[in-house]
């Protein structure tokens, strides 16, 4: 039940944001809708493929795997990422003083990111949720530090949910160890966040009437380099953490639904998938419906 000192018309938008797991307009809502009812329908194999992660990420809203990737290709895209770092040339920065760096264009400058969504391992988790092929629409890599000025904050750094659409889900890999003091995520498995969100946590300014019960209630995703992280970022209230010693490197990437296979991508396919942002997207042509970042 919504909590019942919210006013009545939060307590609606409450139950609204709770029914479509995101804020976002109806008409966007439907055009996935629409989307999806036809991907089930061309792939014939809705429901057919099992696959354990994909049922935890169905239930619980995330599941994690240490060994989907081989060390080696971790480690070259370690070193390269590495490099870009120390040369401090393809950098960006906007959040840097709250411990947040980006590699520009990184599926260009690192392009080993893209054999992840071609391995088997990773490809079958998909299959499984979605009955057939997938598209990438969205491939980073970044940094967290300890922050450089203790006000500076990131939006991500507060309890949020991703405002996006019911079909897409996050991958993040791990690309070095992740402690809870080096940064690992925090999050809240989907039935609690559900709950939560009924009783009126629909947005990150609202974290902090719900806190100590979102810090209580959430696990952090500790793993060693390697680690594949997959959630739900519209289902599974989550955070990031300000690294206290060392610093976290990760790849995230965004996944929707697909009837055909995700191809190889071209220099410029790779530029605009790497600076695709936020995730908002016309499904059906796979294009960004709002601004991306350089
Ligand atoms: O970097 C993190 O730990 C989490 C960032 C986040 O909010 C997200 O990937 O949706
Ligand atoms: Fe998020």
């Amino acid at each position: 039940m919504p909590d019942p000192k919210l006013s009545p018309i939060k307590k609606l938008s409450a139950l609204k944001t709770a029914k479509m797991n995101n804020r976002l307009p109806l008409i966007m809502n439907i055009n996935h809708f629409v989307y999806d009812r036809i991907n089930r329908i061309k792939n014939k194999s809705y429901g057919k493929i099992k696959n354990p992660l994909a049922e935890q990420i169905k239930n619980n809203g995330y599941a994690f795997a240490e060994s989907l990737i081989p060390p080696a290709l971790i480690k070259s895209i370690k070193e390269k990422a590495d490099k870009l770092y120390a040369e401090n040339s393809l950098i960006n920065k906007q959040h840097s003083a709250a411990g947040l760096t980006r590699i520009k264009n990184s599926l260009n400058h690192i392009p080993e990111c893209e054999e992840i969504w071609h391995l088997p391992e990773i490809k079958n988790v998909f299959h499984s949720l979605y009955g057939g092929g997938f598209r990438v629409f969205d491939s980073d890599v970044y940094r967290t530090t300890a922050k450089e000025n203790p006000e500076a904050s990131f939006g991500s750094q507060n309890w949020h949910f991703d405002n996006i659409t019911p079909n897409m889900v996050k991958m993040m890999v791990y690309l070095t160890d992740v402690y809870e003091d080096t940064g690992a995520m925090r999050i809240i498995p989907k039935q609690k966040s559900y709950d939560l969100r009924k009783r009126g946590f629909i947005k990150r300014s609202l974290a902090d009437k719900f806190e100590p019960e979102l810090t209580n209630s959430s696990i952090a995703l500790e793993g060693k380099a390697g680690t594949v992280v997959f959630f739900q970022p519209q289902c599974c209230a989550h955070r990031a953490i300000e690294p206290r010693r060392d610093l976290r490197d990760v790849i995230v990437m965004m996944f929707y639904p697909y009837w055909g296979e995700q191809k190889h991508l071209n220099e410029q396919e790779k530029d605009i998938i790497a600076s695709n942002r936020p995730y908002l997207i016309n499904p059906f042509t796979g294009k960004a419906l709002q601004g991306s970042y350089e």
